[in-house]
């Protein structure tokens, strides 16, 4: 009878489960498994801190729709990753970390990197987290856990593999192995709710889609375009459905703020079906919705629970969005309104922002406008590129900019707000789509934060640009101070000017370092054309304020003469207390 360890077991789950890339770091508590995976064509990508291990896990889900794995080691690599686990729980996205532990057997002798509860830890950012204790259950635990991250609402598992239950053998014949590890089928909606959402729909002047996560983790990028184009209904997306209608369709409505817009230039929508998308901040949140008020909602998602947060809806439908997306197919035959003024409407609406910055286009003059940045930063880009986006104002710029064609295009920030998630994002995404071109942008305060990801680009030959908005500041923070105390009162928010390209070029990468706006495409196209990790350190106007931030942090407070003011934290009686990012304070 032939003795395998835990690593084997492990493996003969991923091999199964078709899990073929893992991000890691290397701990002595997960040598069995590096070494049944050395036994077959599993990639091992070794980050230099598992945050970045556990961010690329999220992104290769987010790229891929696929669940992504990390394995961390013991202690301080559980830890370490904690971020990313919490980064993807906020945003649900589908992900297995697996961590190592000292052994069971060791409990309360003070062993190294033991004598903390890391389930418990994770228990609250993790849908399961679990430790196993015995060898022979490691496939169907590791079965439980691939089945929990992707089924329902997806989000990530924590799975603890002590070292003693890992390097164990077992008779491999006393072993149960699962045969089956995902559901065949997920949930359709009742026949009565496609009538009465196709009804609605089709009664509508003003119809509209809005997609989110739910619609891109159930796989329906066809069956979301082929809706819309059968229905003539323009589709508007968050962070993480953006680019499943390509930004090039003429129902591609981008952002949710294009309702928004078009809603106060007099086209409010008046049915909004809600695809897998929660309404929260990104959709406007309590004190401002971007979905009018005045609009008829269908709300479709796989939780029930998620149903009438923040709104109440006019029809909640618990389903899978992609078996909804199919049921509205099938039953939606005939003719549609065709909606022309609409249409037009939501074109307008979508590019009215870049109305705004044309003088920013045309300055020749340094510092370079990081609207100007992010624009010709999209126009080098190929089509079909996939870009990670990361900083406060950074990623925002970025995406109006920016034009994603294909669903897992477009990377950034969800819940959590997490700064540091791109040149992780950015590896994940390049090691599942080697052929396509891949663009990490990020502020020079969240470059920092991630940093040495680019000797992971250059160990793994990963031909990633990453471009640094080098504001010599950490830009929203800065700018939110400046708008709620004063342009003279920033506190730890300022950086230098630093050589991000020569810390860069010292890890192996391509540099380029650009202060005039007329050496921007050039260095972009030589960057791209190198074949090479690359760095691109352009310096930007640290005045610049960038919408978001006005949006999030609000108008500055004008100090009313006589107020009686000495200082921001004191104030007449009866004043509202700014908030920067929240509704504001009634005192
Ligand atoms: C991990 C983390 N730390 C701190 C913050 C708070 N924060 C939000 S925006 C911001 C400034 C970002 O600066 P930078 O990366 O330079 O991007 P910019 O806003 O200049 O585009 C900070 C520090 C955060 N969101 N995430």
């Amino acid at each position: 009878m032939a003795q395998v360890d835990g690593g084997e077991l492990l493996m003969r789950v991923f091999d199964r489960a078709g899990i073929r890339t893992i991000f890691t770091l290397h701990g002595g508590h997960l040598d069995a498994i590096y070494q049944a995976a050395r036994e077959r064509d599993v990639r091992l990508v070794d980050t230099r801190h598992e945050q970045a291990a556990g961010h690329a896990a999220d992104g290769w889900a987010r790229t891929t729709g696929q669940p992504g794995v990390a394995i961390v080691t013991a202690g301080p690599g559980v830890t370490d990753c904690a971020t990313a686990i919490a980064n993807a729980y906020l945003d649900c996205v589908p992900t297995l970390f697996i961590g190592g532990a000292a052994p069971l057997r060791d409990a309360e002798t003070l062993p190294l990197q033991g004598g903390l509860d890391q389930v418990a830890m994770m228990t609250p950012i993790t849908k399961w987290a679990h430790r196993v204790t015995h060898t022979h259950r490691i496939p169907e635990l590791v079965a439980q856990a691939l089945r929990t991250a992707v089924s329902g609402r997806p989000g990530p598992v924590f799975l603890e593999l002590p070292i003693d239950v890992l390097f164990a053998r077992v008779d491999e014949s006393s072993v149960p192995f699962p045969a089956k590890i995902f559901a065949d089928e997920r949930p359709a909606p009742p026949a009565r709710a496609v009538e009465k959402a196709l009804g609605w729909l089709r009664a509508a002047e003003r119809p509209a889609i809005f997609a989110g996560g739910g619609a891109w983790f159930s796989g329906a990028e066809r069956e979301l375009l082929a809706f819309a184009e059968q229905t003539g209904i323009p589709v508007f997306s968050n962070g993480k459905a953006h680019g499943m209608v390509p930004v090039d369709h003429a129902l591609c409505g981008r952002g949710l703020g294009t309702l928004a817009v078009a809603a106060a230039t007099g086209s409010a929508a008046d049915v909004v079906l809600v695809l897998g998308a929660r309404l929260g901040l990104f959709a406007g949140g309590r004190g401002a919705p971007l979905l009018p008020r005045g609009a008829k909602i269908i709300q479709v998602d796989v939780s029930a629970e998620e149903i009438g947060r923040n709104r109440d809806v006019d029809l909640g439908i618990a389903a899978d969005v992609l078996e909804t997306l199919r049921a509205f197919g099938a039953a939606a035959g005939g003719a549609w309104p065709v909606r022309t003024a609409w249409i037009e409407a939501v074109q307008a609406s979508r590019l009215r922002h870049r109305a705004l910055f044309v003088q920013a286009l045309q300055q020749d003059k340094p510092p370079i406008h990081p609207y100007r940045l992010a624009t010709d930063v999209a126009k080098v880009l190929p089509k079909g590129a996939i870009i990670a986006a990361d900083g406060g104002e950074t990623a925002s710029w970025m995406e109006m900019a920016a034009d994603p064609r294909g669903g897992g295009r477009w990377m950034s920030h969800g819940y959590l707000g997490c700064l540091g998630t791109g040149m992780a994002f950015a590896i994940a995404a390049k090691v599942a789509h080697p052929d396509a071109p891949v663009l990490c942008i990020v502020g020079d305060g969240s470059v920092g934060l991630n940093f040495a990801e680019f000797d992971t680009m250059v160990r793994h030959r990963l031909p990633i640009v990453t471009v640094v908005n080098n504001d010599q500041q950490w830009g929203m923070s800065a700018h939110g101070q400046e708008l709620i105390y004063g342009k003279d009162r920033k506190v730890v928010t300022e950086l230098a000017p630093t050589r991000y390209d020569l810390a860069a070029a010292g890890f192996g990468c391509h540099a380029e370092h650009v202060v005039e706006p007329r050496d921007l495409v050039p260095a972009l196209e030589r960057a791209f054309a190198s074949g090479r990790p690359a760095c691109v350190n352009v310096m930007t106007d640290p005045a610049v304020i960038a919408p978001i931030t006005r949006m999030m942090v609000g108008a500055a407070r004008q100090a009313e003469p006589g107020s009686g003011a000495e200082a921001p934290g004191v104030g007449p009686a009866k004043q509202k207390v700014q908030l920067p990012y929240y509704d504001d304070l009634e005192s």
